[in-house]
């Protein structure tokens, strides 16, 4: 395939909505939605679609867009995911790191876990990557919480997160739009 894979790997708890964030991306059912934890365990991997980023005209330049779902880590209260079995820890941790991007989704019903804030500045500082924080679930939230969450995330991982509702798609087309504008800077 013509132009070099960007490959952006989509984290956090279990039930933040991950998988359904994943669909409203693609808008269609791409990964499986479920109402109870652990339902994604090895990740999946599907492909967006061909971005044109060069600027000029004579030397063309595209990459292929792939989102990977992936089984949540951690549990809402902080503990490693039974689904979390020692193979399907080390399939997670390969697609990471080889992501180009992270998708960092916070549960706007749950918060920052601790869990999710060590593994938030591992990713940053260690393996270097992009990462996007993604508030779900704001068709829960009223104007105040959003605003305390949003002081939270920022005092704690100095990233700007942005609301999104993968029920109401409200906030979708601006994740995509961030993610557009990497690619093309
Ligand atoms: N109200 C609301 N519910 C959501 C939203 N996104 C996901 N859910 C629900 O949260 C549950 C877990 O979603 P899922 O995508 O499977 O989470 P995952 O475990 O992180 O992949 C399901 O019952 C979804 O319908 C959202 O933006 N708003
Ligand atoms: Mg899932």
């Amino acid at each position: 395939m013509e132009g070099r894979e960007f490959k952006i790997a989509i984290i956090g708890p279990e039930n933040a909505g991950k998988s359904s964030i994943m669909n409203a991306l693609f808008g269609k059912y791409v990964s499986l939605v479920s109402e109870v934890g652990g339902t994604t365990k090895m990740p999946i991997k599907r492909y967006w679609g061909k971005l044109k980023i060069g600027r000029t005209k004579e030397e063309p330049e595209f990459v292929n867009l792939v989102f990977v779902d992936l089984g949540g880590l951690y549990t809402t209260t902080d503990k490693q995911s039974p689904i979390m079995t020692p193979k399907v820890l080390e399939k997670t941790f390969e697609e990471i790191n080889d992501s180009d991007m992270v998708i960092h989704v916070i549960d706007g019903g749950v918060g920052l876990l601790r869990s999710f804030e060590k593994l938030h500045h591992l990713l940053k500082f260690r393996y270097q990557k992009p990462i996007i924080v993604v508030i779900n679930k704001c068709d829960l939230l009223n104007d105040s919480d959003k605003e305390n969450l949003k002081n939270y995330v920022e005092k704690r991982i100095k990233n700007k997160p942005i609301f999104v509702s993968a029920k109401t798609f409200e906030g979708i087309p601006e994740l995509l739009d961030i993610i557009i504008k990497y690619l093309k800077r």
